[in-house]
């Protein structure tokens, strides 16, 4: 590990000059994380508002969860899937139990898990639905984000992600989303849909939450046309909403779902497709795989993970904690010019702030409020996602209130 003697510019020079251009990160150099706090290189302590997009749900580097980093990393890290390893068939009886299905195949990239469950949607459509080969399609709905593969930028509707990446994979039909309509209508209009991807929260789109209902809906026509329905909640999923599952809320158990990100608390690169043994057994031997998935580092890390979200009842917290927020949230907006409207579930929220005139407020805010102590980190340009780990306490989180709302006022 290089410690650094370097100052907080010189850092930024260097990913500046020797990293490829594909961020604009706000100035700020993190060196060391615990629970909801980060510190940066000159040791200052800030409530990290963004949890690295939902993955350190469990705060930063929770002890549990470290430890048993730690322990695994010294005894066997890899063997890839050509030998069985002892904590991969453990971790598969325990993930399944948790999210109540019968199979997981284990990724390490929430874009890997997405791809999974997309070809494992149409070898289903091929094998058991009976449609002709490549013929399968799955809807999708706009302003999606699932990864930044080829074939899913394929049916991304935001130029950034999708242009000049062509050719593109065919395959994908884009319905807006919200609109269980559009999707009974292009079920009707078209024989060859095999699956509905879905995030049950659009977290890109700035934490858009649709309608109650607007799930089971489309999950009860998904069953009635016989097309799986895929649940994306590589972001919404792991307590972060206020439920182990977005779709909990809902009572719908996805016929495929996609996990990834605070499935290992953010330290470890873990994601996983869960479905059945009818769907999953459709992929034999030699079709699908990675080096990395399924290492006993990431067995046993998950594990640790997933039994800290269950001990120290964060789906609880989130929920309790979620309502308070945007209540105290909602107080402040009916009286700011600028902070328009909150709106999110759990502690996955965010600030719709009301830009006219100043085009680049919600980044200004966002440096604003570094100054004050807190991380936060725009979306589009009017924007800023507030989503802490979720062993945030009540007492913290009405210190961030104040902090959000004082920094506010500054611009009004
Ligand atoms: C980046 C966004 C958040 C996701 C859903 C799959 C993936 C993601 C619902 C892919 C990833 C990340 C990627 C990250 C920023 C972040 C993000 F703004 F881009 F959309 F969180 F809101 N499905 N989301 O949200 O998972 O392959 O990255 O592990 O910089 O691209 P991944």
């Amino acid at each position: 590990m290089k410690d650094s003697k370097l100052t907080a510019h010189e850092l930024m020079e260097l990913e500046n000059k020797y990293g490829a251009h594909n961020y604009h990160p706000l100035p700020i150099v993190l060196d060391r994380g615990e629970g909801v706090f980060v510190w940066d290189v000159d040791g200052k302590k800030y409530f990290d508002f963004l949890s690295a997009y939902s993955a350190v749900n469990q705060g930063h580097c929770h002890p549990r969860i470290i430890n048993t980093l730690i322990e695994q990393a010294k005894k066997l890290t890899l063997t890839s899937r050509a030998f069985y390893n002892s904590q991969l068939g453990q971790y598969e009886e325990f993930v399944t139990q948790y999210f109540g299905y019968e199979k997981v195949l284990p990724m390490n990239t929430g874009a890997e898990a997405v791809e999974t469950a997309i070809k494992l949607c149409r070898k289903w459509a091929y094998k058991k639905k009976g449609l002709p080969e490549n013929s399968a399609q799955i809807v999708v709905c706009e302003n999606n984000f699932h990864g930044r593969t080829t074939t899913i930028v394929s049916f991304s509707v935001d130029p950034e992600a999708y242009n000049h990446y062509g050719p593109y994979t065919p395959g994908f039909i884009v319905i807006p989303y919200n609109d269980a309509d559009a999707l009974e209508k292009v079920m009707n209009e078209n024989q060859h849909i095999a699956g509905f991807m879905v995030e049950p929260i659009q977290g890109e789109a700035g934490a858009y939450v649709p309608d109650d209902g607007y799930l089971k809906k489309c999950y009860n026509l998904c069953s009635q046309y016989n097309v799986l329905f895929i649940a994306d909640e590589v972001q919404t999923g792991i307590a972060r909403t206020g439920k182990l599952l977005a779709c909990d809320y809902e009572d719908v158990h996805p016929d495929i779902l996609i996990l990834g990100k605070a499935l290992s608390g953010g330290v470890y690169p873990v994601s996983a497709v869960l479905s059945s043994k009818e769907i999953m057994d459709v992929i034999r031997p030699g079709q699908h795989g990675s080096t990395f998935g399924g290492n006993p580092i990431a067995a046993a890390v998950a594990i640790t993970a997933l039994e800290v979200i269950r001990d120290e009842k964060l789906a609880e917290n989130a929920f309790a904690l979620g309502k308070i927020f945007r209540n105290e949230m909602d107080k402040f907006c009916e009286n700011s010019n600028i902070a328009s409207i909150i709106r999110g579930k759990g502690l996955l929220n965010a600030l719709v702030i009301n830009n006219e005139g100043h085009k680049n407020l919600a980044w200004d805010i966002c440096l604003k409020l570094i100054e004050n102590g807190l991380l936060a980190k725009p979306t589009h340009t009017n924007i800023i996602r507030f989503a802490p780990p979720l062993v945030i306490t009540e007492k913290q989180l009405f210190e961030c209130v104040e902090i959000i709302k004082k920094t506010i006022k500054e611009f009004e």
